[in-house]
Protein backbone atom coordinates (compact mmCIF):
# COMPACT_ATOMS: atom_id res chain seq x y z
CA UNK A 1 0.00 0.00 0.00
CA UNK A 2 1.33 3.12 -0.57
CA UNK A 3 1.05 6.09 1.94
CA UNK A 4 -1.12 9.03 1.54
CA UNK A 5 2.27 11.03 0.99
CA UNK A 6 3.78 8.73 -1.30
CA UNK A 7 0.40 8.61 -3.60
CA UNK A 8 1.02 12.57 -3.46
CA UNK A 9 3.71 12.50 -5.09
CA UNK A 10 3.47 9.76 -7.60
CA UNK A 11 0.54 11.63 -8.77
CA UNK A 12 2.18 14.73 -9.54
CA UNK A 13 4.83 12.77 -11.38
CA UNK A 14 1.98 11.35 -13.19
CA UNK A 15 0.55 14.97 -14.10
CA UNK A 16 4.25 15.71 -15.53
CA UNK A 17 4.52 12.83 -17.46
CA UNK A 18 1.02 13.38 -18.91
CA UNK A 19 1.87 16.17 -20.67
CA UNK A 20 -0.96 16.43 -23.38
CA UNK A 21 -3.42 16.51 -20.23
CA UNK A 22 -5.54 14.04 -21.53
CA UNK A 23 -5.96 11.71 -18.36
CA UNK A 24 -3.51 8.98 -19.41
CA UNK A 25 0.39 8.47 -20.62
CA UNK A 26 1.28 7.30 -24.10
CA UNK A 27 4.01 7.74 -26.51
CA UNK A 28 2.85 11.05 -27.51
CA UNK A 29 3.13 12.82 -24.50
CA UNK A 30 7.05 11.44 -24.44
CA UNK A 31 7.37 12.76 -27.92
CA UNK A 32 5.66 16.08 -26.77
CA UNK A 33 8.75 16.50 -24.27
CA UNK A 34 11.16 16.08 -27.34
CA UNK A 35 9.87 18.74 -29.19
CA UNK A 36 10.17 21.20 -26.42
CA UNK A 37 13.64 19.83 -26.24
CA UNK A 38 14.56 20.57 -29.49
CA UNK A 39 12.75 24.30 -29.09
CA UNK A 40 14.93 24.94 -26.07
CA UNK A 41 17.77 23.66 -27.93
CA UNK A 42 17.47 25.55 -31.19
CA UNK A 43 17.33 22.27 -33.46
CA UNK A 44 14.78 22.12 -36.22
CA UNK A 45 12.42 19.71 -37.56
CA UNK A 46 13.56 17.52 -40.51
CA UNK A 47 16.88 17.46 -39.20
CA UNK A 48 19.03 14.26 -37.80
CA UNK A 49 19.28 15.95 -34.65
CA UNK A 50 15.69 16.35 -34.57
CA UNK A 51 14.91 12.52 -35.35
CA UNK A 52 17.55 11.45 -32.73
CA UNK A 53 16.00 13.66 -29.36
CA UNK A 54 12.38 12.37 -30.29
CA UNK A 55 13.42 8.67 -30.60
CA UNK A 56 15.57 9.29 -27.27
CA UNK A 57 12.77 10.90 -25.51
CA UNK A 58 10.47 8.04 -26.73
CA UNK A 59 12.84 5.49 -26.05
CA UNK A 60 12.21 6.32 -22.55
CA UNK A 61 8.52 5.60 -22.64
CA UNK A 62 9.43 1.90 -24.25
CA UNK A 63 11.50 1.44 -21.41
CA UNK A 64 8.64 2.66 -18.96
CA UNK A 65 6.00 0.61 -21.14
CA UNK A 66 8.70 -2.62 -20.68
CA UNK A 67 8.89 -2.27 -17.33
CA UNK A 68 4.74 -1.72 -16.27
CA UNK A 69 5.41 -5.14 -17.93
CA UNK A 70 2.27 -4.89 -20.10
CA UNK A 71 3.41 -5.08 -23.85
CA UNK A 72 -0.14 -4.50 -25.22
CA UNK A 73 -0.18 -1.82 -23.50
CA UNK A 74 -0.22 1.37 -25.21
CA UNK A 75 -1.48 3.94 -22.44
CA UNK A 76 -0.97 3.85 -18.63
CA UNK A 77 -4.12 5.32 -16.60
CA UNK A 78 -3.23 7.08 -13.39
CA UNK A 79 -4.83 3.96 -11.45
CA UNK A 80 -2.46 1.65 -13.77
CA UNK A 81 0.61 4.27 -12.97
CA UNK A 82 -0.29 3.95 -8.97
CA UNK A 83 -1.09 0.11 -8.85
CA UNK A 84 2.65 -0.49 -11.05
CA UNK A 85 4.61 2.68 -8.44
CA UNK A 86 3.29 0.50 -5.77
CA UNK A 87 3.68 -3.11 -6.54
CA UNK A 88 7.46 -2.64 -8.54
CA UNK A 89 9.12 0.69 -7.22
CA UNK A 90 7.63 1.43 -4.10
CA UNK A 91 6.67 -2.02 -2.32
CA UNK A 92 8.31 -4.24 -4.83
CA UNK A 93 11.53 -6.53 -4.61
CA UNK A 94 14.94 -4.43 -4.64
CA UNK A 95 15.85 -5.63 -7.59
CA UNK A 96 13.15 -4.33 -9.92
CA UNK A 97 13.74 -0.57 -8.29
CA UNK A 98 17.28 -1.26 -8.53
CA UNK A 99 17.03 -1.64 -11.97
CA UNK A 100 14.19 1.19 -12.21
CA UNK A 101 16.11 3.93 -10.74
CA UNK A 102 19.17 2.85 -12.41
CA UNK A 103 17.02 3.50 -15.66
CA UNK A 104 15.72 6.95 -14.92
CA UNK A 105 18.80 8.20 -13.85
CA UNK A 106 20.54 7.76 -16.53
CA UNK A 107 17.59 8.88 -19.18
CA UNK A 108 17.85 12.09 -16.90
CA UNK A 109 22.09 12.26 -17.36
CA UNK A 110 21.50 11.11 -20.61
CA UNK A 111 18.88 13.86 -22.17
CA UNK A 112 19.79 16.78 -19.57
CA UNK A 113 24.18 16.41 -18.87
CA UNK A 114 23.98 18.65 -22.12
CA UNK A 115 27.88 19.03 -21.72
CA UNK A 116 28.62 15.83 -20.75
CA UNK A 117 30.55 16.11 -17.45
CA UNK A 118 28.96 13.87 -15.65
CA UNK A 119 26.80 16.55 -13.63
CA UNK A 120 23.69 18.24 -13.70
CA UNK A 121 24.22 22.04 -13.43
CA UNK A 122 21.52 24.64 -12.60
CA UNK A 123 20.81 25.19 -16.63
CA UNK A 124 21.34 21.93 -17.59
CA UNK A 125 18.32 21.21 -14.42
CA UNK A 126 16.08 23.90 -15.98
CA UNK A 127 16.27 22.66 -19.11
CA UNK A 128 14.67 19.22 -17.50
CA UNK A 129 11.51 21.54 -15.85
CA UNK A 130 11.61 23.33 -19.32
CA UNK A 131 11.22 20.30 -21.01
CA UNK A 132 8.57 19.05 -18.73
CA UNK A 133 6.69 22.27 -17.97
CA UNK A 134 7.16 21.80 -14.83
CA UNK A 135 6.80 25.29 -12.73
CA UNK A 136 9.90 26.99 -13.32
CA UNK A 137 10.12 29.06 -9.95
CA UNK A 138 10.14 25.91 -8.24
CA UNK A 139 13.32 24.90 -9.77
CA UNK A 140 15.77 26.82 -7.66
CA UNK A 141 14.48 25.51 -4.32
CA UNK A 142 14.54 21.91 -6.11
CA UNK A 143 18.46 22.35 -7.11
CA UNK A 144 19.10 23.64 -3.93
CA UNK A 145 17.74 20.26 -2.21
CA UNK A 146 18.89 17.60 -4.53
CA UNK A 147 22.57 19.19 -4.03
CA UNK A 148 23.42 17.43 -1.09
CA UNK A 149 27.38 18.87 -0.80
CA UNK A 150 26.39 22.31 -2.42
CA UNK A 151 29.22 22.43 -4.86
CA UNK A 152 26.61 23.71 -7.45
CA UNK A 153 26.21 20.82 -9.72
CA UNK A 154 23.64 17.91 -9.34
CA UNK A 155 26.08 14.30 -8.90
CA UNK A 156 24.89 10.77 -9.86
CA UNK A 157 25.15 9.78 -6.56
CA UNK A 158 22.80 12.81 -5.46
CA UNK A 159 20.54 12.18 -8.34
CA UNK A 160 20.30 8.64 -7.14
CA UNK A 161 19.52 9.32 -3.51
CA UNK A 162 17.23 12.08 -4.68
CA UNK A 163 14.99 10.03 -6.97
CA UNK A 164 14.90 7.11 -4.45
CA UNK A 165 13.46 9.46 -1.40
CA UNK A 166 11.29 10.95 -4.52
CA UNK A 167 9.68 7.92 -4.91
CA UNK A 168 9.84 5.86 -1.74
CA UNK A 169 10.05 8.26 1.39
CA UNK A 170 7.52 8.51 3.45
CA UNK A 171 9.26 11.75 5.17
CA UNK A 172 7.50 15.01 4.35
CA UNK A 173 11.05 16.57 5.16
CA UNK A 174 12.88 14.40 2.84
CA UNK A 175 14.94 16.58 0.45
CA UNK A 176 14.16 14.41 -3.04
CA UNK A 177 10.41 14.64 -2.76
CA UNK A 178 11.51 17.93 -4.62
CA UNK A 179 12.68 16.42 -7.63
CA UNK A 180 10.18 17.64 -10.04
CA UNK A 181 9.32 20.59 -7.82
CA UNK A 182 6.33 21.42 -5.79
CA UNK A 183 4.47 18.06 -4.73
CA UNK A 184 2.88 19.78 -1.96
CA UNK A 185 0.12 21.15 -3.83
CA UNK A 186 -1.18 17.76 -5.16
CA UNK A 187 -4.03 16.03 -3.16
CA UNK A 188 -4.46 12.30 -2.49
CA UNK A 189 -7.41 10.47 -4.67
CA1 LIG B 1 -1.36 11.91 -22.08
CA1 LIG C 1 26.60 18.70 -17.26
CA1 LIG D 1 26.57 18.36 -5.58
Amino acid sequence: MLTELQERKLIHYFDILDHNGNGSIEEDDFSGVGENLCVLWDILPGTKEYKKIISSVTQQWTGLLASIGNNNLESATKEEWLDFADRYIVNGEKKDYDVYVKNVVEGIFGMFDQNGDNVISFKEYIDLFMAFRIEIRHSAKSFVNMDVNNDGFISKQELELAVEEFYRSDDPDAKGNWLFGDWERVMSV
